[in-house]
């Protein structure tokens, strides 16, 4: 480990925010001897500058062996940071508890940052970024005296492949530091990855005090730049996830003409067939379940496995050679919600974070392991709270927070798809919707092309659950489930679906999903989890030009004859029940989209107001 005191505590000033718009200028002629020194000349200059303002009392460098990576852990365990965990149960794992007050990704703190506000367009926070700079400099100006500054390369992206993208994230977060070295590919591959470009993201962290008033997450995607202050919280501060693949990536497929998107990767196997599917899902809706579920037994005694190449996101760029859609997961690890994770709900998580794992605000067993509230059918009798506080089943509170989380590497899942190493992607066939709605959705339809299956993403709308705050039962409308993801204008956003289309001569199919619609009784109307192989089955033969479809007013939908409905305890006139499509509830559908397009006002690209019309004349 290369550790070394900072020995410039009386930092020259920091250039004036006018020289800083592109911090990859900077040159590197006063590093001082011992300072860590990196591979590539454009990143040492930066990290020499972001240094010399925040003024930690220490640097170290990750380089990603398991050797470092220990000695940090325990660093860890002595500074308070992590519990080391029954190392028999969980070897290699620690519990993290946050600040209370940091549970959760902070959309009110997240800004855009660009010259003008029509580049982050009606659904982002936006900030001018010079006056940005200016706000964040003055709270970044020394707030890591007394702490280490952590230098984390990191590669999202399978070594080779052509979106695979380097980022370089500085932290006086441990948890962040290590956390980082889960989710992504850390350490000195990122040097060899990069070479001599400046071609990287700059991540910036500082947890600063936790402060929620002073917390900003922001980004300069002109820059390549993240600054990120005040928060420790996963989507806050690992910054290659939500702030780099999906909001500075956004933008730079938007320019460069492919997608990063908020999707699971999976891989449906049959005999030796294999299909990829891309689907996404607004939170709540059981997205990691999906991306590693396990089918029947029936299933599985005919040959049928789904393997997983991403749980969350998804870069997707066409290849020319055969005008496909390809994808690659840009991550390496899982950052899942614990609370109703089980071995009976999904035991291939609850392997992958067997080892090698940090849990977040789980609540810690008297032997050292840890609970969480659907864990077990039956609670402990008592534990430690996420707080640190004793808990016991009667005392009115959860043991873990709603939103406590693992961090496990994707290497520990048995249904891990071999394809999710490769360079070379994965092609997807169907790309799936969904959304969690209780009434008025079928349970299956397909798009009638990809223009209309990007209308139906770009409606996409889900139920509110006791997971977020606010009301419960209120559908809110999330465009791809991108909606706090889009680093951009959301009319270029679309435009973007639409003009990926004239890049791909066969493109995937595009469908939409709802395991959630109620009966009249308030009960399921379709039995979810492992059996939802059954619909997509239908999806994977309609890909394949296999499966019966017949037109409905919203798009393609089987006919109960068309679903395998055997050893369910659903009937064909159950299942008609499920895919219903009512006029009068679809007219009220399609006005309470309204509220999306409203925001967008004159904006709207006139594809969508199209295929809006088509719609609600075929009603
Ligand atoms: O923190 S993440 O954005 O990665 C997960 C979540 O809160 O949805
Ligand atoms: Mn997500």
């Amino acid at each position: 480990m290369q550790s070394i005191p900072n020995q410039n505590q009386a930092a020259p000033t920091p250039p004036p925010v006018a020289d800083f718009s592109r911090q990859s200028r900077h040159t590197a002629d006063n590093i001082p001897p011992g300072f860590p020194s990196v591979p590539n000349a454009r990143a040492a200059a930066w990290i020499r500058w972001c240094t010399d303002m925040c003024r930690p009392d220490r640097v170290v460098l990750l380089d990603g062996t398991p050797r470092q990576r220990a000695q940090l852990l325990e660093q860890g365990v002595a500074e308070g940071v992590f519990i080391r965990l029954n190392q028999s149960l969980l070897p290699g794992c620690y519990l993290h508890r946050s600040n209370p007050n940091d549970v959760a990704r902070s959309e009110q703190n997240t800004y855009i940052c660009t010259p003008a506000r029509d580049m982050a367009g009606p659904t982002n926070n936006w900030l001018d970024s010079r006056s940005a700079y200016e706000t964040l400099r003055k709270l970044f100006d020394g707030c890591m005296a007394g702490r280490t500054l952590y230098i984390v390369p990191f590669v999202m992206g399978p070594i080779g492949s052509p979106l695979t993208r380097v980022g370089i994230q500085l932290t006086d977060s441990l948890y962040a530091a290590a956390s980082m070295g889960v989710m992504t590919r850390m350490g000195d591959i990122a040097w060899e990855v990069l070479g001599q470009s400046d071609d990287f993201t700059h991540c910036l962290h500082s947890i600063g005090d936790c402060d929620p008033d002073r917390r900003y997450i922001c980004h300069f995607p002109l820059d390549n730049t993240i600054w990120s202050f005040g928060s420790g919280y996963g989507g806050n501060a690992l910054l290659g996830k939500k702030c780099m693949a999906l909001r500075i990536a956004g933008f730079q497929g938007f320019a460069q003409g492919w997608m990063a998107e908020h999707m699971l990767i999976s891989g449906v196997q049959i005999d030796h067939e294999k299909t990829y599917v891309a689907a996404a899902f607004p939170s709540a809706c059981g997205k990691t379940n999906f991306a590693m579920l396990i089918p029947p037994d029936d299933y599985k005694r005919a040959g049928w496995r789904v393997s997983t190449v991403g749980d969350d996101i998804a870069w997707m760029w066409v290849d020319h050679a055969t005008g496909r859609l390809r994808a690659i997961n840009p991550e390496a690890g899982y950052f899942g919600v614990l609370p109703g994770t089980s071995p009976a709900t999904n035991p291939n998580a609850m392997a992958a974070m067997a080892r090698d794992t940090i849990y977040t605000n789980a609540a810690l067993l008297p032997d050292g392991d840890v609970w969480w509230e659907g864990k077990t059918a039956h609670p402990p009798a008592h534990c430690v709270d996420w707080l640190g506080q004793p808990w016991t089943p009667g005392c009115g509170r959860k043991a873990a927070h709603p939103n406590s989380r693992f961090t496990a590497p994707m290497r520990n899942n048995p249904a891990l798809d071999p394809a999710a190493e490769d360079p070379a992607g994965v092609e997807i066939s169907a790309i799936i919707f969904g959304g969690r709605r209780s009434s008025a959705v079928p349970l299956v339809y397909q798009a009638f092309n990809w223009m209309h299956g990007v209308y139906v993403g770009a409606t996409l709308g889900s139920e509110t659950t006791a997971a977020a705050s606010g009301k419960i039962g209120v559908v809110r409308r999330d465009p791809m489930a991108m909606l706090p993801f889009i680093g951009y204008n959301i009319r270029d956003y679309f435009l973007h679906w639409f003009r990926m289309r004239t890049a791909m001569t066969d493109c995937p199919r595009i469908f939409h999903v709802n395991w959630f619609r109620k009966n009249s009784g308030g009960g399921f109307m379709w039995p979810g989890f492992g059996e939802n192989i059954r619909i997509l089955e239908w999806i994977i033969h309609r890909c394949r030009g296999r499966a019966y479809a017949m037109e409905t007013l919203l798009g393609w939908m089987p006919r109960p004859e068309d679903i395998n409905l055997k050893g369910l305890a659903l009937s064909p006139a159950d299942f008609a029940a499920a895919q219903k499509v009512n006029v009068e509830e679809f007219k009220a559908e399609i006005l309470a989209e309204e509220e999306l397009f409203i925001k967008l006002a004159g904006d709207l690209p006139k594809e969508i107001i199209f295929i809006r019309e088509l719609l609600i004349s075929r009603l």
